[in-house]
């Protein structure tokens, strides 16, 4: 939309997809892309535990047969669609870089040039890994996706749980097309991400939030959903893209449709939780 200047995404991230694939469906799809929305998150798990992409043959092809059905369904209904490497209990990407680069290959060999299909490479590098660890996968996976897509957009997490958006700052990458990722959760960051993201993109870095949801404060147990608007809006302002965490009915905050609720699309305001009305009606303002 270059009336309003740069194209801003904004839309929802499946929960795992080998948790919660029904969620994926087309129907489902479709309605957030009425309301408003027009991305989508794929969430595959990469660990090599809880049924993650790497615990054995049989995860790896149920995983990838889900991700593949989901993002079919949001490229049929015209959204960008991030691939997202979940990666989160292994904490390093270079854990599995071998298995990373076979996936990014062939998953970029079946989108190739697909220009609504994004990658992000790792989700949320933790415990002791650095910008460097990080760095060092995305300079062997980065090249790897744009053999088969030249153009594609890729996202690179961060250290600490993509929150030090920063460090990346001591050794940028040198390609052209990626986005550093910046994941928010309002009881853990508060309002630390204004000067943070505020300085960076007045340095010109690129910064996608590929994921945030809204948690409860650890003070009061009260859903941030102040902070959560408030972050909506600064990202707006921004022109800052998008996806909140997630399209489930798992029993926890995050979570955008209630926890009784059974339909898989279709659903009203009255099916939905606090954080659900928040980030639906987030994708048309
Ligand atoms: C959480 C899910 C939860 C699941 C847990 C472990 O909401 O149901 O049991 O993962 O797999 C992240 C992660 C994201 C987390 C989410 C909330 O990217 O996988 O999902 N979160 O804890 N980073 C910060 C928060």
């Amino acid at each position: 939309n270059r009336r309003n200047g740069p194209l801003q995404l904004k839309g929802i991230s499946t929960h795992g997809i080998h948790w919660f694939p029904q969620y994926g469906n087309r129907l489902a799809v479709r309605q957030l892309k009425l309301l408003g929305a027009n991305l989508f998150r794929v969430a595959m798990y990469a660990d090599s535990s809880h049924g993650g992409y790497n615990e054995s043959k049989e995860a790896r092809e149920r995983n990838l047969y889900l991700l593949n059905l989901v993002v079919g369904h949001a490229l049929e209904e015209d959204m960008y669609v991030i691939i997202d490497w979940h990666l989160l209990k292994d904490e390093t990407p270079l854990r599995h870089m071998e298995s990373a680069r076979s996936f990014f290959e062939d998953i970029s060999a079946r989108y190739a040039d697909n220009p609504a299909v994004i990658y992000e490479i790792c989700n949320e590098p933790n415990g002791a890994t650095t910008w460097e660890d990080i760095r060092e996968y995305a300079q062997v996976i980065i090249p790897v996706i744009r053999q088969n897509s030249p153009r594609a957009l890729v996202i690179v997490g961060t250290p600490n749980f993509s929150s030090r958006v920063d460090e990346v700052k001591a050794s940028p990458l040198e390609f052209h097309n990626v986005a550093y990722a910046y994941h928010y959760y309002p009881a853990i960051a508060g309002d630390a991400y204004i000067p943070l993201l505020e300085g960076m993109l007045e340095q010109g870095y690129p910064v996608f939030v590929s994921e945030w949801g809204i948690d409860a404060n650890t003070v009061t147990g009260d859903l941030e959903l102040e902070r959560a608007q408030a972050f909506v809006e600064f990202m707006r302002r921004h022109r800052i893209s998008w996806t909140n965490w997630s399209l489930s009915n798992k029993d926890e905050s995050l979570s955008a449709i209630r926890s009784e609720v059974t339909k898989l699309h279709g659903w009203t305001d009255d099916d939905l939780t606090p954080s659900g009305r928040l980030v639906f009606r987030a994708f048309s303002e």
